[in-house]
């Protein structure tokens, strides 16, 4: 299993899986963050693995011809304290991700359960991972993969497990997840109030926004933000390079860019360029999102080689990127727009569960948006190709057959079904780290007594999740306590809404 392998190891596989799609840099700095999280804080605890039989279409009654899939879930109970059989029980949501044991063997969860001598379970999302069926991935099957049947998944989850261990109202159910998840967990609490008596909801964009300009905002004053090591001059220089950039750009200077950049091959359009700025733009949000989550690679470390003396910004860029890029084992930078486009519109079923772009494209094209624009009136530091929102509702359109006119309403409806930031709940806790761009589109100010934001200056995505340690900002370490304290009150509450 992947929790013995050394990280040298890891970064073979991924090299190995380099085709260096736009967000393929981003997939691999996700995955190496979390496989560092692991490798680090892993337990090593019993897993147990099992599958549910989920109906695609929760919504309309059965029929003959109905599809089923088998949805993974995995369980641990070492901590439950089963003994009087009234222990709590947390529920881990998975993500737009592969999920596997390790998610329920390290992270804050534990801490919890243990502190509450409750029994945890992972459930993996529907269209991800292995929790997939044949041609689930065509443009008809994948209408199925929307938030609203993710949440039915878990109500049936739920009835399914309380049944299976014997459960009673006794058993008090937690909802815990971050990023996507996050959402989820709130919006879980928020329909199905009588299966859970609480949710933690960590980075939880639950506002959908087509125009997500906000992400890139956060980027830049996270560069600025001197709590990580951040300094004006730092998010100055690199606005200065990518000005620099957006020139050479302007000048089809093509020739000094690819060698600067490495680029794979030759630009042969202006949606290769498109998806040039856009892979930069990948690493260095990577970098941000998960600042200090990963061991070699952040703020610190980028405005350390983006304000020393010597040299202009742009050639601080360029020895940047190619730093980075040798770093993660890749020899070029792959800006064929093309390619990208087919590999989103591939609709074969990977076998080893690994893929999630396709699918969360398609979640972002129907239900969510978050385009991260960088448009020129906004503090975004990038090149200004980015600015085009037309190019992502292109790729909806061009991909799923989603025009621009059915993006808004889905994330229209999205807001209306949940309630953007002021989802009408209760015992639900938002934590969100300054530093996080996410946070621009989740809760950020209490609602009521009972739902509530916990906001840490200085941390990143979803960094409560991890296990503490003791590097960690005493701040993160009183987000912790405070979730956990809120956990426990609600566990001495009846299922309500
Ligand atoms: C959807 O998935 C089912 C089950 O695998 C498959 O039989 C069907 O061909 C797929 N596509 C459509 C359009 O129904
Ligand atoms: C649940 O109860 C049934 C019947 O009493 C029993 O056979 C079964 O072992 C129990 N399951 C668990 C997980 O305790
Ligand atoms: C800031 O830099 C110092 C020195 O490199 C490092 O020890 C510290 O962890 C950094 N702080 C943050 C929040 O990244
Ligand atoms: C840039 O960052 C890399 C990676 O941490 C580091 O090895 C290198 O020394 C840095 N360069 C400068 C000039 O700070
Ligand atoms: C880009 O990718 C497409 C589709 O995979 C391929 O046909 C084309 O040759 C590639 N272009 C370059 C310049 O490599
Ligand atoms: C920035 O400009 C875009 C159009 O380019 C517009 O839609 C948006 O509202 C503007 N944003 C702000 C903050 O002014
Ligand atoms: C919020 O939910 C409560 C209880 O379900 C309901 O009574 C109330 O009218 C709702 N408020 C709004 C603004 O929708
Ligand atoms: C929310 O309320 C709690 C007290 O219940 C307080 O400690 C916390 O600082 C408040 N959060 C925000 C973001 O104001
Ligand atoms: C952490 O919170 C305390 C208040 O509890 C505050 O005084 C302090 O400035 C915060 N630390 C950081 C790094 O923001
Ligand atoms: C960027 C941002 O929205 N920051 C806000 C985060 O939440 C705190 C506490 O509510 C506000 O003071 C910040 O303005």
């Amino acid at each position: 299993m992947s929790r013995f392998s050394s990280p040298l190891v890891l970064l073979l596989v991924f090299v190995l899986r380099v085709s260096c799609l736009r967000t393929e840099i981003f997939s691999k700095f996700r995955e190496l963050v979390h496989k560092e999280q692991y490798m680090r804080w892993g337990r090593g605890d019993f897993i147990e693995e099992g599958t549910i039989k989920q109906p695609l279409d929760h919504f309309h009654p059965p029929t003959q011809k109905s599809i089923t899939f088998e949805q993974r879930y995995w369980m641990n109970s070492n901590y439950w304290n089963n003994y009087y059989r009234d222990g709590p029980v947390f529920l881990y949501i998975g993500g737009e991700f592969e999920m596997s044991g390790d998610y329920i063997d390290s992270g804050h969860i534990l801490e919890m359960a243990e502190q509450y001598r409750g029994l945890i379970f992972g459930v993996e999302h529907r269209f991800y991972g292995l929790s997939t069926f044949e041609k689930c991935m065509d443009n008809y099957n994948i209408t199925f993969l929307t938030s609203q049947q993710a949440l039915a998944d878990l109500a049936h989850f739920v009835t399914f497990a309380r049944k299976l261990y014997n459960m009673t109202d006794a058993n008090k159910w937690i909802a815990y997840g971050g990023s996507y998840a996050g959402s989820l967990s709130a919006w879980f609490r928020l329909k199905y109030p009588k299966l859970v008596v609480g949710a933690v909801a960590s980075s939880a964009p639950v506002e959908a926004k087509t125009d997500f300009q906000g992400y890139h905002e956060v980027v830049a004053s996270s560069f600025a933000s001197t709590l990580v090591n951040g300094s004006a001059k730092c998010r100055d220089n690199l606005k200065l390079a990518f000005y620099k950039l957006d020139e050479m750009i302007e000048r089809e200077d093509f020739p000094t860019l690819a060698r600067d950049f490495r680029f794979c091959q030759k630009i042969s359009s202006k949606n290769d360029v498109w998806q040039f700025t856009k892979n930069l733009a990948n690493i260095f949000d990577g970098i941000v999102q998960y600042n200090n989550e990963n061991g070699e690679y952040s703020i610190t470390t980028v405005c350390r080689n983006m304000t020393y003396t010597d040299d202009t910004p742009y050639a601080k860029l360029v020895q940047f990127v190619q730093n980075y890029l040798a770093h993660m084992g890749m020899r070029c930078l792959n800006n064929n727009y093309t390619s990208f486009v087919t590999s989103l519109k591939n609709t074969r079923l990977d076998p080893l569960g690994k893929a999630w772009l396709r699918q969360w494209f398609y979640q972002t094209c129907s239900q969510f948006g978050y385009f991260q624009t960088c448009e020129a009136n906004t503090s975004c530091v990038y090149s200004t190709m980015l600015a085009d929102l037309p190019h992502y509702l292109d790729i909806c359109c061009d991909v799923f057959g989603l025009p621009e006119k059915k993006v808004y309403q889905g994330v229209a409806f999205t807001n209306s079904d949940y309630g953007g930031k002021t989802p009408n709940g209760s015992k639900i806790v938002f934590v969100n780290g300054s530093i996080d761009p996410w946070h621009a589109l989740s809760v950020l100010t209490n609602l009521t007594t009972s739902e509530l934001a916990i906001f840490i200056p200085g941390t990143a995505h979803c960094a409560d999740m991890g296990s503490p340690s003791p590097q960690d900002p005493h701040n993160l370490t009183a987000a912790r306590w405070e979730v956990s304290r809120l956990v426990g009150m609600w566990l001495q509450t009846y299922y309500e809404a």
